[in-house]
């Protein structure tokens, strides 16, 4: 007969990871196509969206252009940021945990 002693199966939460938001911020000197171009290169945006999220961070000072995992946030604001760097201008992508 099947005498084995089975546990009863417990359920291990898996928690989902923090997403992190990828920032631009504005500032004087970088060129608006400049920026729109970084959007459309480095987060896949098409001209439309880039174009709106440009504008939106010259405005308000900052926009949110996307989410990621933490890792993925920082190396897409890190190499957007470089790339902008490169090219001598100050642009700024930065990263902060979404609430
Ligand atoms: N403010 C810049 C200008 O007038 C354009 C700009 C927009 C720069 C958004 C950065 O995140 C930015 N040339």
């Amino acid at each position: 007969m099947n005498d084995t002693v089975t546990k009863p199966k417990t359920r291990t939460k898996v928690e989902r990871p923090k997403l992190h938001k990828v920032i631009l911020i504005n500032d004087d000197y970088t060129p608006r196509e400049f920026v729109t171009m970084i959007l459309k290169a480095e987060f896949r945006m098409t001209e439309d969206l880039a174009y709106k999220v440009m504008i939106t961070a010259h405005k308000l000072g900052a926009c949110v252009v996307a989410v990621f995992t933490k890792d993925v946030a920082g190396t897409k604001a890190t190499r957007a940021t470089d790339v902008a760097r490169s090219k001598g201008y100050p642009l700024l992508f930065t990263t902060e945990p979404e609430e």
